[in-house]
Parts: structure tokens; C-alpha cells; sequence
């Protein structure tokens, strides 16, 4: 009887023996290797909510509330140029003769011509003037609240202020000229602003700062 159960055992052990071996030779025999791309995609997979993510730091322009601070903000240059010399007949339309550029996580809304900052900071902002016109700039900045700073400077300063943002402000810039000759023959130099988004006499552009002219 025991000499049957040995022999048994025996019989087990080989069988579970032989069944190993035939796994491991079929594995081997039979093209297996093309069920190894169905086992990637699932480390593939994995990437696309890496990816998802990215959108929402991508949004550099504003969304028309303007009140993002979104902390993947990039930091952005910022020229704004100051063309006075409008209906002059050699006006050259340079838009060099005043600026006003800064760099910072700011939002900028190209169309709508406006300016957020992205969070609380403290900027410095090159005001320049070599123009033989004369004229200051009125920074305004409003903050989410509406609170709301004003600041006057003469542009031919030709250095950098410190302004303060809080997050969601909005950044104003509006130029009002104060002594006019014959090559800015339509300068108003009755108090009137002439705002950023006024294309006849300003532009606002990107990594660009008209920090020269004549
Ligand atoms: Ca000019």
C-alpha cells in the first residue's frame, strides 16, 4: 500500500515535471513575443493624465475675466509703445518715443488690449522718453476689489519704478502729453489720456521694448 503511494507520488511529481517543461517549450516554440506590445499601452496610458494637465498652466492669454492666478503662469515681456508724433508728416511711427516695459507672470489679452497680473508681486517698470515731445504716463492699477492706484510720472524719468500687483489686477497705461512742437503737431496737451488700446498712437508687444528713438 505504501509502495502504491509512493509509486503514485512519483507519478504526480513527473507529471507536474513534464507540465512545466511543456509550458516552458511551448512558450518557447510558439511565437509569444507578440503579446508583449498589449502589456506597454498600459505604461503608455499613464501619460495622458501627465499630459492633461498642462492645458491649464497653458493659458498665457486671458479668458476675458482676466482674474487668473494660476501659479504655472509664465513670465511675459511687455513693451508698450508711445508713438507721439501722430499726423506729423514725417512721423515715422516708430513708437519709440515713450515706453513703458516690465516683466513678470502677467496675463495679457492681446484683442481686449488688457493686462492682469498673475499674483501678488512687486515689478519694476522701465519708463523711457529721448523724444524731443514731452509727456507723462498715468499707471493705473486696479485690483480684483476694485480698489484702484493711480501714479503720474514724466516718461523721460528713463529709469524703473516699483509697482505693486496683488493677484488679478489689472494694469493700466495711459500717456497724456504735456509740451507739444511741430513733429507732434496733434499731441493733446489739455489733460486729455490717450489710453493702451488706442493703436493710432500706442502698441503693446511681446519681448520687445522700444527703449530707444528720437
Ligand atoms: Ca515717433
Amino acid at each position: 500500500m505504501l509502495g502504491q503511494l509512493q509509486n503514485f507520488v512519483a507519478v504526480l511529481l513527473l507529471a507536474s515535471c513534464s507540465s512545466q517543461e511543456f509550458v516552458g517549450e511551448s512558450g518557447v516554440r510558439q511565437p509569444g513575443k507578440p503579446k508583449l506590445p498589449p502589456v506597454s499601452p498600459p505604461v503608455e496610458l499613464e501619460k495622458p493624465p501627465t499630459t492633461n494637465e498642462n492645458p491649464p498652466s497653458d493659458g498665457v492669454s486671458t479668458d476675458g475675466g482676466g482674474l487668473v492666478s494660476t501659479p504655472g503662469t509664465p513670465v511675459i515681456k511687455l513693451g508698450i509703445g508711445f508713438n507721439d508724433g501722430l499726423g506729423y508728416h514725417r512721423d515715422d511711427r516708430d513708437f519709440n518715443d515713450a515706453v513703458v516695459c516690465f516683466e513678470g507672470p502677467f496675463n495679457y489679452d492681446s484683442v481686449k488690449k488688457e493686462i492682469y497680473s498673475a499674483k501678488k508681486q512687486t515689478v519694476p517698470v522701465h519708463i523711457g522718453s529721448i523724444s524731443a515731445c514731452e509727456n507723462n504716463v498715468l499707471i493705473k492699477i486696479t485690483a480684483a476689489n476694485g480698489e484702484t492706484t493711480v501714479t503720474e510720472h514724466a516718461t523721460n524719468i528713463n529709469k524703473r519704478v516699483n509697482f505693486d500687483f496683488s493677484p488679478g489686477s489689472k494694469l493700466s497705461v495711459s500717456f497724456k502729453g504735456t509740451k507739444k512742437n511741430k513733429a507732434c503737431p496733434n499731441l493733446p496737451t489739455d489733460g486729455t489720456l490717450i489710453h493702451q488700446g488706442n493703436t493710432d498712437w500706442i502698441i503693446i508687444e511681446g519681448d520687445k521694448c522700444r527703449d530707444y528713438g528720437n
